[in-house]
This record gives structure tokens, C-alpha cells and sequence, in this order.
């Protein structure tokens, strides 16, 4: 027999099949992910956390400041007495240091599913314990998420389904895609995703005579089949190439002086700076001669292309990539109003899309209903930090920084508490994070495997999988909603998020407030009675839960494909922005006062840029063959690695200076640490970058040595805020060097449960 699921990177079906367990995409996907294949792993894997474990120390010392977390053996112990200790210290946490005390970010992906998803979960938990920390915007588009409201409207209204890949298909006659628009990337989509169109969907237009530009240090970052014309600047430098298209565009009069006009404010101040405005610029002003000196592309190749761009039907994608640098916020704002000035916004397949095709809920239109959700409570406490600062939190507390136009302070946390995340894969400077959680009382985390976030904690208590219990999978921009169906009892002792929750939340009086007296079932029938209210409403068929769950899965109707509030834009519709229009330079982001995010799009030179020393970009971006640090022990996360270890990729010219051949283990260093990796010598990457995914666990050396001898770049990146104003994560780029690794090359254990007694 098989049953339905949902992950982030598919629907599927899974069966048991000879002792093994079998999974096989959605028949309505036309282009399923590989990603599926790390699935049945998961289940019976040694890495899974199978009993409630506790740091030795912690257990019998007591909370408090250590830096043998991540050093030090664990001891497994009963439900019960963990609980029991863990209720006494959060009472003991609430009552001596007050809610701001508990950290509760966690931020993570967790798993699909609406009712056990683990941020709902926790979210729930701590609000009714007392309050805690919060974090604000994610790892994904912390500086996005900040600029995008100032000067274009809500982040997800303007982002997700103004532009979507029908409209691509149909209309557009050249994408110019910043950062590319990985199909390894569209293979996720939070909550689930039934259907990857994008490769379909860009087939078509080069079908129908589109041109694909591809700006990006990969040339995987196209699809080979549309063709793309690769332009490779220097990584962290495309502001500038934007900058220089821009005044080509200005200069030869191909901006669209109308829509600048009637629809955009702040022009003028964009333009004195493309004329030459503030210091270190010749008579020529920003031109392209200007960008070519900065991202290496030729002056005739940016005006060649800034004038293709002033032909047909145009659209500029600006990848998520892009942001999560230093400065990240400029190539955002650069490229929106490099799509202003072609005065395209709001036209179908037109215009600017952030973020299109980095992941599989953007370009696609909204469900006419919503899906089953678990609704967020609020937060009795108004503590909160951008979410990337949280090592400055932990290591500044009382500490004043900028956010946003604010002045923020860094609360003191004595505990911190994680469910359905992984700060030893998200998190940058890994030997930095590590030393910040040596100074909490107290690090509890809900694992379903030894992760290093595991393994650094005082307190791990294993959770299920999804493969393990019922929920409901759903995503806002895909149709199937999908009855989720166990496959195998729980691994161990292991038990849901929720039970763990509940369990305490009797402990500390207010368990019945917790669970509302319903079983998990009764929650599923109770978040599915919304959506089939929503669908009675608007007169679709509206199954009953009993009817959903037999059927095992339902299609929602699609929303309109309008263009949203950037169509109406051209209508006379004002945005959710200071001026009601396109920001293309901003007197509010001016009036902060930032020099590192100015009044207006703007080039900044990194602060680190390559040296002697660290002569090479390092990219660390997304892992094709899997979620982040989710499964890594799955058959297609494996099968992308050498001997355990993970993949860098070196140009042929920058390998060769370094005796590196193809399938050596290699040493990466930057100032902040160090890593192995196996080498793959290819000319697809732009000579002087090398570039290692994410998502190998960290794996250090020994007690004594953090060298991942996994291939983990947050081993190597640097722990700073993109700008005062959002304070966005920065690990996509490093400056790193690159030796070969001579002697024995360690044996690779990421993936081995720690001591444990
Ligand atoms: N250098 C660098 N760093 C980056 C990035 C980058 O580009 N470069 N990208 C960043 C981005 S965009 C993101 S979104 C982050 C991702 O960072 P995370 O979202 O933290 O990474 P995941 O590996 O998805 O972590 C999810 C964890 O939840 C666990 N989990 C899954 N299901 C459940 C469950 O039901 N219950 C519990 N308790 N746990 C569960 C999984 O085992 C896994 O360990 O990384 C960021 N880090
Ligand atoms: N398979 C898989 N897909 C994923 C994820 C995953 O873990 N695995 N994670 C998902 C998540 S949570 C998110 S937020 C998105 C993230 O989406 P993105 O942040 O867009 O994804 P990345 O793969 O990090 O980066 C995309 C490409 O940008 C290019 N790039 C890097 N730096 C620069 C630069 O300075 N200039 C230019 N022009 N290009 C640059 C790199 O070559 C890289 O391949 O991906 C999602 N998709
Ligand atoms: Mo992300």
C-alpha cells in the first residue's frame, strides 16, 4: 500500500516495497526533484536521534556558561525526568531573568506539513510560557525583505505573484537574470510544491525567441537549454554592472522618462549619482566604463546589452543570492530601478521580479482560498532581532545597534531554544557561533537527527519525522493539498513537537490551553475546516475532512493571474510605498542616515575584498542535492560527494597555479577558519571564484581543532549584517585561499551519533 506526503521539494507517494521503503513523485509533477531520493533514509538512519539525550555536564552540574558544549558526551535519560528538569528551568528562567531572557527564534526550515510544523509549534509554546526573543525576517532575503516594503510594498505582495512563469512563457523577449535562476534552486518550495514548471516554462519562451542573460559566477545558474548568454562579473560587484546599464540606458535616451514621471519617485537624486555625483568619479560620470573598472564585464558589452534591454518586452530578475552579502540591500534596489527606468513594472512578463525562480512558490499565482494553517499567536513580549545577529546577541548583550531606522539593544539570553532549525548550518563564522552559545545557562533543541545543533545542545529530544505522524501539506502557490499519512511508527522514543510541547505545557499548568483538548487528529479537521469554509464560500466544491482524507488530497482553485498591485500601478492604483509610487531613490532610507545603505541605489565596495592572502571569492550557495542540512545522509546528497566529503568547484586556471587536480581533497582558508572539501576543476565557474554549498554537516576536526573536514562554508564565512538598515545575513560570499591538502585525509563521521552513555 502507498500513501500520500508532501516535502518541500515534492509531492510524492511512499510504499513499502521488499523491506525497503519506495518513493515516487506526484504523477502531476512534470519535472520532479532528485531531491525526493534522499527520503527513505530517513527513516531508520543511524544519525536519528533515538532517546532524550543531555549533555553530561549540564545533567549534573546544573545550567549555566560552558564551552564544552559540542566537546563533551551525552547521557540518555527517560522522558519523564527530562521533562520534569527542563520544566523546573524554564520556571527557573521565567522567574529570574523574565522572558526576554528566552530565545526563542529558531529559526528553520523544519519539515512540510501545516499542523506539526515546528516554528507554529514553538512559536505557540513560548508565547503561553511567557513570552521569549523573537527573531524578525530570515537567512533567505533578510535584506530583501527590509528595502523591498520601503520601495516597492509588502514584500510578498510585490514579490511572489506579480510576475509569474505563464506570464515568462507567453510575453517576455529577454529575462536578464542577476544571480541566474537555478532549476536546482525551484526544486523547493516551503509547505510543498506538486508542480516544477520553470524549466518547462523557460522552454517555452526560448521556444517562441526569447533571450536568456545570465549574470552569474556559475553558468549552471541557466538551464543549458535555453542558451543563455553567460556574463560573469566579479561576485558582489553587480550594483555596478546595473549602475553602468543604468547611465548607458540615461545617456542614450532609452529610459522611459514617462513612466520615470508619472509612476517613480526619487529619480533625481538616481540621476545626479549616474551623472557623477560624490567622490572618486571621472568626468563621464557612472557610465559603463565606470562598472566595467569594478565587475570586469567590457564597457561595449554593458552598452550592447543596456540597449537590448530597451527593446521588447524585458524583465530583470534579481536572485535571493544577490542580497545575502554585505550590501546586499544595492543590487536589489539597483536592479528595480534599472526596470523602472525601462518602464516595463506592471507589464505582463515585464518589469522586475525578486527572487523569481529561487524557489518554487515565487511566479506562480495565489490560491483563491487559504490553505490550512496553524495561526500564530501573538508574543506577549516585544523583544526581537533580525534574525542573522543572533552570535551578537548572545556574545553583546546590553549592546545598542542599528536597524531599520531604529535603535535596537541586544536583550541578555540565558537560554535558548530551538525546534525545526539548524543555526550550525544557517548560521556564518561557525567557531564565532559556537563560542556565543557556550555563554547561555541552557540550549535545548527538538532533533530528529545528531545535526551539530544537536550535538552543541544541553538538552536534545527527539522528534519525529514527517514520515511518522499525520498532518496536512500545503503551500500558498501550489494547488494539491495533500492528506499526509504516516509510513513507519515513530524511530525510538520519539515523539512530535507538539506531544514534547504538550507534555510540558502540563507540567508548567497550561496544558489544556496548549492543546485546546484536541487530539492531533481533531486539529487536522479543525485547520482543515477553514479552507473548505473559504471554498463553500466562493462556491467551489468543498470536500468535508472525512471526504479530504479518504481522498488523500484536494486541488484548490487558482487565483487570478493579474499582475497584482504592480499592474494596477499602471491603473492609478498608489503602492504601499512613502510616495504611493516606485521608489527608485527614497528620502526615508536617506533621513537614517546610513552610509552603508544610502537615499538611493549605490555601489559600496565590500570591506573584505580578495587579497593577497585570501585571493579568491568563495560562493557558498544553495546544495543542489538536497535542503540545506536536511537528509545529507540520503542517497542523492551522498552520491554528490567525494569520498563523504563535499564538492568545491575550481576553474581549470586557478587549480593548475595550485597543483590542484580534479577529485584532490583541498584546504579553503579565510580569516575566519578553515575547511576540507574534494575539488572539481570545471570551466563553468568564472576564473578567481570557487564556489562550495551549504549543508555538509559541520564535522570539526577535533576538540581542539574546528576544521570541518566536511566541506562546510559557514567554517569559512564572516558574521556580519548586510547594513544598518536590514542587517541580513551575508554568508553567500568570502574572500578564501585555496591549497592542496597534503597528508592523510581525515575519515568523514558528520553523519555518526556522539558519545553517548
Ligand atoms: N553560507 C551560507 N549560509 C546560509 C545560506 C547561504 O546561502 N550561504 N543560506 C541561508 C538560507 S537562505 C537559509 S533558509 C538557511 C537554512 O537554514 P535551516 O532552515 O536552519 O536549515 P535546515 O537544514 O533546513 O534545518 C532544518 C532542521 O530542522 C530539522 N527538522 C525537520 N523536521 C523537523 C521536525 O518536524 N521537528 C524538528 N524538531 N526538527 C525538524 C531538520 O532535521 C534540520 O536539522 O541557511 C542559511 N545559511
Ligand atoms: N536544491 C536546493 N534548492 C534550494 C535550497 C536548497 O537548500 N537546496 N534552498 C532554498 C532556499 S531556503 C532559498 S532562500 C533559495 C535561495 O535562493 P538563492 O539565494 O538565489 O540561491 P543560491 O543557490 O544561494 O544562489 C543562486 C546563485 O547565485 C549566484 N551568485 C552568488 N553570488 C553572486 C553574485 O554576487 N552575483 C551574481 N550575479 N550571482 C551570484 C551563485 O552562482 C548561485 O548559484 O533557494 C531555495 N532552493
Ligand atoms: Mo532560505
Amino acid at each position: 500500500m502507498t500513501v500520500s506526503h508532501s516535502a518541500h521539494w515534492g509531492a510524492f507517494s511512499a510504499g513499502w516495497e521488499d523491506g525497503e521503503l519506495r518513493v515516487a513523485p506526484h504523477p502531476r509533477d512534470p519535472d520532479p526533484s532528485p531531491v525526493l531520493q534522499n527520503v527513505p533514509a530517513a527513516l531508520r538512519h543511524r544519525a536519528r536521534v533515538a532517546r532524550p539525550a543531555v549533555r553530561r555536564g549540564w545533567w549534573e552540574g546544573g545550567p549555566g556558561p560552558s564551552d564544552r558544549r559540542g566537546r563533551e558526551e551525552f547521557v540518555e535519560v527517560g522522558w519523564d525526568e527530562v521533562l520534569d528538569r527542563l520544566a523546573a528551568e524554564l520556571r527557573r528562567v521565567y522567574a529570574d531573568h523574565g522572558p526576554t531572557a528566552v530565545y526563542g527564534g529558531s529559526y528553520g526550515w523544519a519539515s512540510a506539513g501545516r499542523f506539526h510544523h515546528a516554528q507554529s509549534q514553538i512559536h505557540r509554546f513560548l508565547g503561553m510560557a511567557g513570552g521569549y526573543t523573537q527573531s524578525v525576517n530570515t537567512y533567505s532575503g533578510g535584506a530583501a525583505e527590509v528595502l523591498i516594503p520601503h520601495v516597492l510594498g509588502p514584500f510578498d505582495q510585490v514579490t511572489r505573484s506579480v510576475v509569474t512563469w505563464e506570464q515568462v512563457a507567453a510575453h517576455t523577449d529577454t529575462v536578464l537574470a542577476f544571480g541566474g535562476m537555478a532549476l536546482k534552486n525551484s526544486q523547493i518550495g516551503p509547505g510543498g510544491v506538486s508542480r516544477h514548471v520553470e524549466r518547462g516554462a523557460m522552454l517555452a519562451a526560448r521556444r517562441r525567441g526569447a533571450e536568456f542573460v545570465l549574470v552569474s559566477p556559475l553558468r549552471p545558474d541557466l538551464p543549458p537549454e535555453v542558451s543563455p548568454r553567460w556574463l560573469a562579473p566579479e561576485p558582489g560587484t553587480d550594483a555596478a554592472l546595473m549602475i553602468g546599464l543604468a547611465h548607458t540606458l540615461w545617456a542614450e535616451d532609452l529610459h522611459d522618462r514617462a513612466f520615470l514621471r508619472d509612476h517613480c519617485d526619487g529619480w533625481e537624486s538616481y540621476e545626479a549619482y549616474l551623472r557623477g555625483a560624490g567622490p572618486g568619479v571621472g568626468p563621464g560620470g557612472r557610465d559603463a566604463e565606470w562598472a566595467s573598472r569594478i565587475c570586469g564585464i567590457p564597457a561595449d558589452e554593458i552598452r550592447a546589452l543596456a540597449r537590448r534591454l530597451a527593446r521588447g518586452r524585458t524583465l530583470v530578475t534579481v536572485s535571493q543570492s544577490l542580497q545575502r552579502a554585505e550590501h546586499g540591500e544595492q543590487p536589489v534596489w539597483a536592479g528595480l530601478a534599472l526596470a523602472a527606468m525601462l518602464g516595463q513594472i506592471g507589464l505582463p512578463g515585464g518589469g522586475f521580479c525578486y527572487g523569481l525562480g529561487s524557489l518554487a512558490h515565487y511566479g506562480r499565482p495565489r490560491n483563491a482560498v487559504p490553505v490550512p494553517t496553524l495561526a500564530r499567536r501573538p508574543n506577549p513580549v516585544r523583544s526581537y532581532i533580525p534574525v542573522a545577529r543572533v552570535a551578537d546577541m548572545l556574545l553583546n548583550p546590553g549592546t545598542a545597534f542599528s536597524y531599520n531606522g531604529s535603535d535596537l539593544t541586544y536583550p541578555e539570553v540565558t537560554l535558548v531554544y530551538w525546534c525545526g532549525g539548524n543555526p550550525f548550518h544557517h548560521h556564518q563564522d561557525l567557531a564565532r557561533l559556537r563560542r556565543a552559545l557556550a555563554r547561555v545557562d541552557t540550549f535545548v533543541v527538538h532533533e530528529s537527527v545528531w545535526t551539530a545543533t544537536a550535538r552543541h545542545a544541553d538538552v536534545v529530544l527527539p522528534a519525529t519525522t514527517t514520515l511518522e505522524r499525520e498532518d496536512i501539506g500545503a503551500g500558498g502557490t501550489d494547488s494539491l493539498v495533500v492528506a499526509m499519512k504516516p509510513v513507519a511508527a515513530p524511530y525510538g522514543q520519539a515523539r512530535d513537537d507538539h506531544a514534547i510541547f504538550a507534555a510540558l505545557a502540563d507540567r508548567l499548568g497550561f496544558g489544556e490551553r496548549f492543546t485546546e483538548g484536541r487530539t492531533p487528529r481533531e486539529w487536522l479537521e479543525h485547520l482543515w475546516g477553514r479552507t473548505e469554509k473559504a471554498l463553500a464560500n466562493k462556491g467551489f466544491p468543498a470536500p468535508t475532512f472525512d471526504e479530504f482524507w479518504a481522498a488523500g488530497e484536494h486541488l484548490l482553485p487558482e487565483g487570478p493571474d493579474d499582475g497584482g498591485v504592480l499592474a494596477a500601478l499602471r491603473s492609478g492604483t498608489a503602492l504601499h510605498t512613502e510616495s504611493g509610487r516606485v521608489q527608485v531613490g527614497s528620502a526615508r532610507i536617506a533621513s537614517f542616515g546610513y552610509d552603508d545603505c544610502p537615499g538611493h541605489p549605490a555601489w559600496l565596495p565590500p570591506s573584505e575584498p580578495p587579497s593577497a592572502e585570501f585571493p579568491l571569492w568563495l560562493v557558498a550557495n544553495q546544495p543542489s542535492t538536497r535542503l540545506h542540512s536536511q537528509l545529507d545522509f540520503g542517497a542523492t546528497s551522498r552520491a554528490g560527494k567525494v569520498d563523504g566529503r563535499e564538492v568545491v568547484r575550481i576553474h581549470p586556471g586557478d587549480a593548475s597555479v595550485r597543483g590542484i587536480t580534479e577529485g584532490d581533497v583541498v584546504r579553503l582558508t579565510s580569516p575566519r577558519g578553515a575547511c576540507l572539501a574534494a575539488a572539481r576543476v570545471t570551466d563553468e565557474i568564472r576564473a578567481g571564484v570557487v564556489q562550495l554549498p551549504t549543508g555538509a554537516w559541520y564535522t570539526p576536526a577535533s576538540d581542539e581543532d574546528p576544521t570541518c573536514v566536511h566541506g562546510n562554508p559557514n567554517a569559512l564565512t564572516r558574521d556580519v549584517g548586510s547594513s544598518r538598515l536590514a542587517q541580513g545575513c551575508t554568508g553567500q560570499l568570502t574572500t578564501v585561499q585555496v591549497e592542496r591538502f597534503t597528508g592523510e585525509a581525515p575519515v568523514v563521521r558528520a553523519h555518526e551519533p556522539p558519545r553517548l552513555a
